[in-house]
């Protein structure tokens, strides 16, 4: 791959979407209504005017009672269609049952061994209903939290679409991180009710999710009910009175249920992401602005028209699963794959295989993923038909020029436009993306979408045009998160305080002449391994709560594929010495506690840490010589001699 970088670095090629689908577009179509006559106006009007963008695309849902201002922003709190009523679940199943998509597939599902299922939105209402009863059932009320741990199987959307019809509020839990999260999880929302599944198969091997959860169930002390999936039919011990199967708690239970009328500020969900300390901050959505944003992104960048197959291969359990595979494709009334496995098994011609068999238009995934088929080769590709496919999304990571001419040309077949979405869990929806009438340049997620203002500042809060800087965002947008749950302090301390009632993305970016905006990755202690955000605050805490490990200092070191990986640096405590078994012991133990993304690749024993004189660990030491910086200033470093230490492990 590195035989190209000359070429990627050199990379100023301009693709410009052919007419005949611009004018095709849902945005064309709206920018004509509008008399908007090209994109820069678009940008120009909406920045202007974010109540006339907003209030008309806020008018394609249906409201149970009207809202009276479109938005009120006092930084750092907004609220967005104040005083309406409204719920998610009326406008992404409701309503469609009693129009044209009422027989409709709303989800199509392959599983890891080939097998299918499909669910047309009335069947999808209707088991949405049926739990939702449910839940009702065991006592839950607007406003409880619901805590969820699945694969990727239907039940998961249906269970958090339930949640969402009556007034609960979710909290999924990826079902890639050990049951430690999901207890942490749950206790930190205080659920009644938790659901999982007794298991699922990955690449082939079987993973025990309901004997996993049975070891945390004894400390977490608000659940009452344990709702447990059987999926693959694995021997499970249940235990009475908590836990209780899904298929025999829904076999009676009615397929009608009211939906919840919320107010459009009302909590729809929790998710869980990592900040800078070890801490998992708890990001609230709420069901108007949420809905609006998600939609809209949906309906203008996606673009989805009637005929569509929408593919997001992303895992339901992050952020880019709960807005692009559940709630925006149900509000625009799609049809969308769910992808139970592992891309590349039992071959690397899986994903392309399905993109073929169910007439994939529109694919959206991580650059990790496409760069690990670029490895692969073209062969696998090249065996299947992917002519279905009109546009193609990337999203998670900064995706290199290299790796985008690649999915470019070797998918999309010089007939795509890519649409690189720049957005983050607190965002909810697409922030800074290109929209299919924007002018590409590879490598660059382009520029904000109509109505949000973003930019690139230096330490004091000045724009800067040409050189990095941190990413920032200075106005509020619908489906921005509301605040960080039972932690309103560090929602204002970790986003809003840096630059006073601006918000810190914690992204380095820059901006080039034309104002497009090329993300270069975390600027804080967050890593970002194969798209997935991982604190190292939350590595070290793993590493040091093993009994040999002293003292722990993790950092990313960059990687041809997943962008990066984790790199600990550990002092062992008396009497322990780092031999082969330890090391793959402390692996070990990491992946327990955290989850297998989570699974560091090297681990190097240092006699001691860098730090400075007052004890504290400088990280950016080591981060400089993983990453092949110069280190800098080290005067303050209490202990240089380490330094050459780190030098020889490197080498
Ligand atoms: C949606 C999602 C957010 C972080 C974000 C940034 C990185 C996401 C990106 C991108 C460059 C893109 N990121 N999209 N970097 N180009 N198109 O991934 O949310 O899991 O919260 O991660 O991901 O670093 O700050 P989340």
């Amino acid at each position: 791959m590195s035989r190209d970088l000359d070429t990627l670095l050199k990379e100023k090629r301009i693709f410009k979407p052919s007419k005949i689908l611009t004018d095709e577009t849902n945005i064309k179509k709206w920018m004509e209504t509008q008399d908007v006559h090209d994109y820069d106006e678009l940008l120009e009007r909406a920045s202007e005017n974010p109540e006339w963008f907003w209030n008309d695309l806020a008018r394609e849902l249906e409201w149970f009672k009207p809202y009276r201002k479109t938005f009120e922003w006092n930084p750092p709190h907004a609220k967005w269609f104040l005083e309406g009523k409204f719920n998610i679940i009326h406008n992404a199943l409701d309503r469609h049952i009693k129009g044209p998509n009422r027989e409709k597939i709303a989800y199509l599902w392959e599983g890891e061994s080939g097998e299918v299922r499909s669910l047309t939105y009335i069947e999808l209402y209707k088991e949405v209903n049926k739990f939702a009863n449910v839940l009702r059932g065991f006592g839950v009320e607007k406003g409880d939290t619901v805590s969820i741990y699945l694969p990727m199987i239907l039940e998961l959307p249906i269970a958090m679409l339930a949640c969402a019809k009556i007034g609960a509020i979710h909290s999924v839990v990826f079902s890639g991180f050990w049951a430690k999260a999901f207890k942490d999880r749950i206790n930190d929302s205080g659920s009644k009710i938790a659901i999982t599944a007794d298991g699922f198969t990955r690449r082939g091997k079987i993973i025990n999710l309901k004997e996993n959860v049975d070891k945390i169930m004894d400390k977490t002390p608000s659940i009452e009910k344990l709702i447990v999936i059987n999926h693959a039919d694995l021997p499970v011990e249940m235990h009475s009175p908590t836990d209780v199967w899904w298929h025999e708690i829904m076999e009676n239970s009615d397929t009608e249920c009211k939906t919840e009328e919320m107010d459009s500020e009302d909590p729809l969900f929790i998710l869980y992401t990592s900040g800078t300390t070890g801490k998992p901050k708890g990001v609230v959505h709420v069901h108007a602005g949420y809905a609006v944003g998600v939609y809209t992104t949906m309906k203008f960048v996606f673009d989805i028209q009637e005929e569509d197959v929408w593919w997001c291969a992303a895992d339901i359990g992050w952020i880019t699963g709960h807005s692009y595979i559940v709630y925006a494709p149900l509000l625009i009334g799609a049809t969308s794959l769910i992808y139970e496995g592992t891309p590349d098994f039992p071959d690397p011609g899986r994903i392309w295989g399905m993109v073929e068999k169910y007439g994939v238009s529109v694919f959206y995934t991580a650059p990790t993923t496409v760069r690990m088929f670029m490895k692969f080769g073209e062969k696998w590709p090249e065996k299947y038909d992917l002519s279905s496919l009109r546009l193609l999304g990337s999203v998670g990571e900064p995706i290199n020029p290299e790796a985008w001419i690649w999915y470019y040309n070797t998918i999309g077949k010089g007939k795509c436009p890519i649409m690189d979405t720049w957005w983050q869990t607190e965002t909810g929806m697409h922030l800074i993306t290109p929209l299919p009438i924007s002018k590409l340049k590879p490598g660059s997620a382009v520029k904000p979408f109509p109505t949000v203002i973003a930019d690139v500042v230096d330490d004091d809060g000045k724009s800067v045009v040409g050189g990095g800087g941190h990413l920032v965002i200075k106005s509020t947008w619908p489906s921005m998160f509301r605040t960080l749950y039972k932690d309103p302090d560090r929602y204002v301390e970790a986003y809003w305080s840096t630059f006073k009632n601006i918000y810190l993305s914690g992204d380095v970016a820059r901006k080039d002449e034309d104002g497009y905006f090329w993300i270069q990755g975390r600027e804080d202690d967050v890593l970002n391994v194969a798209g997935h955000r991982i604190s190292t605050a939350e590595v070290e805490s793993a590493l040091v709560s093993h009994p040999g490990v002293a003292e722990a200092a993790v950092v990313g070191k960059p990687d041809e594929i997943k962008g990066e990986e984790i790199c600990a640096f550990i002092v062992l405590k008396e009497n322990y010495k780092l031999e082969e078994n330890l090391k793959e012991a402390l692996i070990n133990h990491v992946r327990m506690e955290i989850g297998p993304i989570a699974t560091p690749a090297c681990v190097n024993w240092v006699s001691d840490l860098p730090k400075t004189r007052s004890g504290k660990i400088m990280r950016r030491v080591i981060k400089a010589k993983v990453k092949g910086y110069p280190v800098g200033d080290i005067s303050t470093l209490a202990n240089p001699e380490v330094v050459d230490e780190i030098d020889k492990l490197i080498d």
